[in-house]
């Protein structure tokens, strides 16, 4: 049995790994900043709220981390803590660093400080690839990245990977790609999407509005990706590994594989900024472009190739984007039927 820290388990990835590292009989804390309401909700959902012991911690104070690891004294820390929506970055590109990078120099110098050999794992991010300069992308693919979150990921990870050499720590870093669930964030696209469409469905809402449809992704489903986050610290020693699943899809076939779980058959009219998807049945407008959702420079392709994994963590993806378009789309039907859809 292992004594866990989480930083960051209010999150989806979070709630998700928590619940795999009480499910092995581990002894789960989570770390978690204050807030006005309750964050702990993905934590009920999955019914290990009770499991779990909470602690406060604000990543971005140096003081605050090492008096958290000092009590503490975790033999695994996930460090899966960030202002995860690159959208957000670019307006908040300060605080993004703040939380993103320096929160992760303060985990690294603490445990330093601290001489303690607790296994690191940080959460890296296949943004860092930005405008691709090759595919699919490896750990071998060099980074090119177009956004403050994705800059502030490759800081972090450029600095895990330094510690680990310069101090011989076991800190490791996952480069994952996508993963997306029924507890995924209502801002990103997939969850928009699902959350949207079934108050469309039930509730009449209005067509939703969508940034580049044509951008595209290599979407797994987030429970599988936390378990390789615990297999990636049980592996004999630190390293890199991208985590995806080799599949391609644009965001408007998620809308449409996402629509016809509903029940909508829809069909795209028109290009760029004029392009709008119709019912066929109806003919209501579900969805359409709205510029406003377009970002100043957005990274519009990305696959991965996971054959690292695959062959020293036997990483082997069993749910895909299909699959997590249905999923999610009934989830999101029956939060809508029950009159919560949760936004
Ligand atoms: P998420 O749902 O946005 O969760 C982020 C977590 O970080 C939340 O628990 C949040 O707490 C916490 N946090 C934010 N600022 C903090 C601070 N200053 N101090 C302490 N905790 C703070 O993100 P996710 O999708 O679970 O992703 C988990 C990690 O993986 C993130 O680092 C993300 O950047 C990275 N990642 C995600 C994906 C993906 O597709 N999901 C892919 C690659 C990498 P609050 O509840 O208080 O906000
Ligand atoms: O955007 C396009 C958008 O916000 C995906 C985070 O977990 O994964 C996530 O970052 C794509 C982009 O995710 C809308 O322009 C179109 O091209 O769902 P997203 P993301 O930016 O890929 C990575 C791996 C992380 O590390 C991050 O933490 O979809 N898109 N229309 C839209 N995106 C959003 N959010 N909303 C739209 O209306």
């Amino acid at each position: 049995m292992a004594r866990v820290l989480i930083i960051g388990v209010t999150g989806q990835d979070g709630a998700f790994l928590a619940r795999a590292l009480v499910g092995r009989g581990d002894e789960v804390y989570g770390a978690m900043r204050r807030g006005s309401t309750s964050k702990t909700g993905r934590l009920k959902e999955l019914g290990i709220r009770d499991k779990v012991n909470f602690c406060s911690l604000e990543v971005t104070e140096f003081a605050n981390v090492q008096a958290v690891l000092d009590e503490i004294r975790p033999d695994l820390i996930f460090n899966l803590s960030a202002q995860s929506f690159v959208g957000d970055s670019f307006k908040f590109p300060h605080y993004t660093s703040g939380v993103n990078y320096i929160g992760v120099l303060n985990i690294l110098e603490a445990l330093r400080v601290l001489k303690m050999d607790a296994r690191l794992y940080q959460a890296s991010t296949s943004e860092m690839y930005g405008d691709v300069l090759e595919k699919p992308q490896s750990e071998k693919t060099p980074f090119n990245p177009l956004s403050p979150y994705a800059v502030s990921k490759l800081a972090a990870h450029s600095l895990v990977v330094n510690y680990r050499h310069a101090y011989g720590m076991f800190a490791t870093s996952g480069i994952l790609f996508n993963h997306e669930s029924e507890l995924r964030g209502y801002e990103f696209v997939t969850r928009k999407i699902t959350s949207w469409l079934a108050r469309i469905k039930l509730q009449d809402a209005e067509a939703v509005p969508l940034g580049n449809l044509s951008s595209v992704r290599d979407w797994g489903y987030a429970p599988e990706y936390t378990d390789m986050m615990v297999r990636m610290l049980d592996h004999d020693k630190p390293d890199d590994f991208v985590i995806s699943t080799n599949t391609e899809h644009t965001v408007r076939e998620f809308l449409f594989m996402a629509a016809q779980e509903m029940g909508f058959d829809l069909v795209s009219e028109g290009e760029g900024v004029d392009e709008k998807c119709f019912d066929r049945k109806t003919g209501k407008l579900i969805a359409y472009v709205d510029p406003r959702y377009f970002r100043a420079s957005d990274v519009v392709y990305l696959r991965g190739d996971n054959s690292k994994a695959q062959e020293q963590l036997g990483w082997k993806p069993e749910v895909l984007a299909p699959e997590i378009a249905r999923r999610m789309a009934i989830y999101d039907l029956k939060k809508a039927a029950a009159g919560n859809p949760g936004l």
